[in-house]
């Protein structure tokens, strides 16, 4: 039997190399030999300020990314999240439980409640149980993700060890699977912080849809430091961030990479990874905008990514509507 693999993305703005990197390539590259479930969450996306029209927008076009970058519907179910109530539904009743406790051990919620004190919504405290609800809804065994949703992977995990618990045999327990190099991409402008949609600033991330001038232009500004050897070494967060998107990217050992740039300077570490990521995304850009040039296409494969998924989201909730003495 094959494993079942569930993941999504916020529509919370463009998809960048650390997305694409730390998710999306991992996911089609596994397309073949697992069940692939792809979602976009847009009930994620509004548990913060967001505009609706853009929100409408950043929807289609992940999705036109997430054909775009190779994942088939043929291989894959890809649809939005919202299209299937369901998933409140057992947000809902995870919410009620799941100890406070859990919710407030989250590294996310208390980073990005401190960027917004008062203003920071109950959604976004309890977004973890959404996210649980979307993984479990499918009694999912992998969950890809890139570092940072390590934590809400295993509390998903928790939970549905508790729901077994409380009322009987229901869930599977998934996993979170995470890949060796590519997990954590961080912001080009500052090193100590993870490469993120959500975060403003010209320099910061490589859109997927960034042009070939862009993409040199961001690499030329990346923060450094003033040393001059080019090897990974993790005290050296700039250079080490460089080197490894150039490891993702290039498939080549560290040992490999560090003997092409040995006596060389950083102005060459920048230019042949910019040539490096100009290539990986200029054919995933070509296809981006094949397939956004027929939207029909898109609401096509969403539609029937919902027709292909509803007899096993009517199969969980039967269980757990009864388990739970709610029929
Ligand atoms: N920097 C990253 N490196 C590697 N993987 C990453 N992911 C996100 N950032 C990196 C992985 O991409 C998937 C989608 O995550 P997301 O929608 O939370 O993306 P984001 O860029 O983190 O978006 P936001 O809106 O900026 O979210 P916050 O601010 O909440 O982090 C996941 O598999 C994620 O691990």
């Amino acid at each position: 039997m094959k494993k079942r693999v569930f993941s999504g993305i916020k529509p919370s703005g463009t998809l960048h190399l650390g997305n694409y990197l730390g998710a999306i390539r991992n996911w089609v590259a596994d397309q073949d030999r697992c069940e692939n479930i792809f979602c976009v969450v847009d009930q994620h996306a509004i548990t913060v300020d967001y505009e609706p029209a853009a929100l409408r927008q950043s929807v289609r076009e992940l999705v036109g990314l997430y054909l775009a970058c190779g994942l088939d519907p043929e291989h894959c179910a890809l649809f939005v999240q919202s299209h299937v109530p369901e998933h409140t539904e057992l947000a809902w009743l995870f919410n009620c439980i799941t100890p406070m406790g859990w919710l407030q051990r989250m590294t996310q919620f208390k980073e990005k409640s401190e960027e917004q004190r008062e203003q920071v919504s109950a959604g976004l405290f309890t977004y973890p149980a959404l996210m649980a609800a979307d993984i479990l809804l499918y009694q999912t065994h992998e969950v890809p993700v890139g570092e940072d949703q390590k934590q809400h992977v295993e509390l998903a995990r928790d939970l549905a060890q508790r729901f077994n618990h409380l009322f009987g045999e229901t869930f599977v327990l998934p996993e979170p699977v995470i890949r060796k190099v590519g997990a954590r991409v961080m912001g080009l402008d500052d090193p100590t912080k993870k490469m993120s949609k959500s975060t403003e600033g010209d320099g910061h991330g490589i859109g997927l849809l960034d042009p070939p001038a862009l993409i040199r232009k961001k690499l030329s500004r990346a923060t450094t430091d003033s040393q001059r050897q080019i090897v990974f070494d993790p005290a050296r967060p700039g250079v080490f961030n460089l080197l490894t998107i150039f490891q993702a990217l290039s498939g080549q050992s560290r040992e490999e990479i560090e003997a092409h740039f040995a006596g060389k300077g950083y102005a060459q570490l920048k230019g042949d990874l910019a040539e490096l990521v100009i290539a990986a995304l200029e054919p995933i850009q070509a296809r981006y905008h094949q397939i956004t040039s027929a939207p029909e296409y898109i609401d096509q494969v969403l539609a029937q990514g919902v027709v292909r998924l509803r007899p096993l989201v009517e199969s969980t909730m039967l269980r757990v509507r009864q388990a739970m003495g709610l029929r």
